[in-house]
């Protein structure tokens, strides 16, 4: 029987909070399917994301909707309590622990894998201590350098994105001579401070940066060549959900598709991604990207390398 009295990933944001009655045992990495693509659903705990509108600004609200993903099927779910957006206001680290500690309690203690989307180490740790599982760090370290210590510390699972510069000036950073093996030269570079931190291979996680300094084709070209992030030997996460470039792309008569109208586009990235080989793909609508990697999987079953390998097991 289910332990959530209400129907699970479906109704409208407004729907009444599912009302958990018994917690599940919780989820850990190692026991993540590793023969297909993952889905991480995007749990944004703030009140002015770009892409959900801030619907999701409070405990109780972020905590249903997270639960609605993880009850749609979402492997993981990826809690952030800073918009990352340029020109977003920036948060005080008390205030983004205030926002996403309590979701992430409810979300671990209903059974669902969290990872933590912050850049500071003071809110992983906490995020850890919490529950969660994975750090997801979009500053790929160059905010912080203690967090290179907490990684090699909490041998957690590590998504090392690849950014340049931060919200305010990314845009006016993105010349590369070629994007898709700069951004393979710089990972690795950053991945060498967490080797020296104390870090395993293992732990690592690659995510290319989709429009965090890049311009639109940079990302389609990134998009073409995972295969060179691939080739460093890790997992590779691929987060294009509701990104700008997709909105462009799907300009009719000069208006470009809005945020909400971007989801077919990312299933289709989604698709793609699952049949090179993608461990993950971080994504608003989970159903979707749930149907497209059950059918890449059955297209080409094969998944990458490094998908199976969990971090402590080698
Ligand atoms: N993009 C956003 C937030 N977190 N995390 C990873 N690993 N990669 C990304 O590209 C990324 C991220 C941007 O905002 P959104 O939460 O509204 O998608």
């Amino acid at each position: 029987m289910d332990s959530l009295a209400a129907a699970p990933g479906t109704g409208p944001a407004t729907s009444p909070l599912p009302v958990l009655r018994k917690p599940r045992p919780a989820a850990s990495f190692k026991d993540l399917p590793t023969d297909r693509t993952l889905v991480m659903g995007i749990l944004n705990v703030t009140p002015d994301s770009f892409s959900d509108g801030g619907r999701h600004s409070t405990a109780d609200t972020a905590v249903a909707a997270g639960l609605r993903m993880f009850y749609a099927g979402a492997d993981i779910i990826d809690v952030g309590g800073e918009s990352t957006r340029p020109g977003a206001a920036e948060v005080s680290v008390e205030e983004e622990q205030r926002r996403v500690l309590p979701v992430i309690e409810a979300l671990v203690k209903a059974g669902a894998l969290v990872s933590i989307d912050t850049m500071h180490a003071a809110t992983a740790e906490a995020a850890l201590d919490a529950g969660a599982a994975i750090i997801n760090d979009v500053s790929g370290l160059t905010l912080e350098p203690e967090m290179a210590e907490l990684v090699a510390r909490s041998k957690a699972p590590y998504i090392l994105t690849h950014r340049r510069g931060d919200a305010n000036t990314m845009d006016s950073l993105a010349e590369y001579r070629n994007v898709a093996q700069d951004v393979a030269a710089e990972l690795a570079g950053v991945r060498e401070q967490l080797y020296a931190a104390g870090a395993t291979e293992e732990q690592i996680i690659l995510d290319p940066g989709l429009g965090f300094a890049k311009n639109e084709a940079q990302n389609w070209e990134l998009l073409q060549n995972i295969d060179v992030l691939q080739a460093l030997g890790h997992k590779v996460l691929v987060a294009a959900s509701r990104k700008r470039f997709l909105g462009s792309l799907l300009t009719v008569a000069g208006k470009a598709a809005q945020p909400l109208e971007r989801d077919a586009a990312t299933a289709a990235v989604t698709a793609i991604s699952a049949y090179r080989g993608a461990w993950a793909v971080r994504v608003h609508d989970v159903g979707a990207s749930l149907d497209a990697v059950k059918v890449a999987a059955r297209i080409a079953p094969v998944p990458c390398p490094a998908a199976s390998a969990v971090p402590g097991d080698s």
